[in-house]
């Protein structure tokens, strides 16, 4: 009887282990834009070559050095696709991120040619222009941590030759 309720303790704490290990596996939206002046007909062939460059985005998430871009279809109705993980997460983690952001971009710009997405540990973009190679500074989002931290002077003089107050 002792017996038995300890191993189901145990039994009990294992699954509290993977509980917890799959909720921090969970990515984390943070922004998005839909470029509202290029939207799509469901009838043209752009919605299916967005689908299949998505796809193809998401099975190669497990790769290891964390970014891809693919292309599907020609002209007005190619779908251009790439995505740039973070640098220190592990591809099991990229391939959910990469997964959760082209689920999630397609529902929140679903008439867009081109759109782009962040979360905390990816980024996606899609765009029937030519986006590879391509340096874009804007959209662009600034998002504020409002947490507080114990050493602020280690934000404050990184450019200047300024010594840290004694
Ligand atoms: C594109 O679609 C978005 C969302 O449905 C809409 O707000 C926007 O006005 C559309 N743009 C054009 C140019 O039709
Ligand atoms: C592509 O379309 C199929 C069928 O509608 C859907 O099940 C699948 O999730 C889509 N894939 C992506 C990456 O959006
Ligand atoms: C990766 O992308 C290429 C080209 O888009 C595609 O042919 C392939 O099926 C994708 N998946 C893997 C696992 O390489
Ligand atoms: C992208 O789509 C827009 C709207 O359909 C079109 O005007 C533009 O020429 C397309 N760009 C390319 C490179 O095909
Ligand atoms: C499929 C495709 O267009 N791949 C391109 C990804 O980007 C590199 C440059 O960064 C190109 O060389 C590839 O052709």
């Amino acid at each position: 009887m002792l017996f038995c309720s300890i191993w189901i303790m145990f039994l009990l704490f294992l699954i509290g282990i993977l509980i917890s290990s799959s909720v921090a596996q969970q990515p984390t939206y943070r922004y998005h834009f839909c470029t509202n002046t290029r939207n799509y007909t469901a009838k043209s062939a752009f919605p299916a070559n967005l689908n299949l460059t998505l796809a193809s985005l998401q099975s190669n998430a497990t790769r290891s050095n964390g970014f891809y871009n693919t292309s599907t279809g020609q002209s007005l109705d190619r779908a251009n696709g790439l995505f740039l993980c973070r640098g220190d997460i592990s591809p099991e983690l990229c391939q959910s991120c990469v997964k959760a952001t082209s689920d999630d971009i397609i529902n929140r710009c679903s008439r867009q040619k081109e759109a782009i997405i962040w979360y905390d540990e990816c980024m996606l973009r899609y765009s029937n222009e030519s986006i590879f190679s391509d340096m874009e500074e804007a959209p662009v989002v600034y998002l504020w941590n409002r947490n507080n931290i114990a050493d602020p002077w280690s934000f404050q003089y990184h450019f200047g030759s300024f010594d840290e107050p004694s």
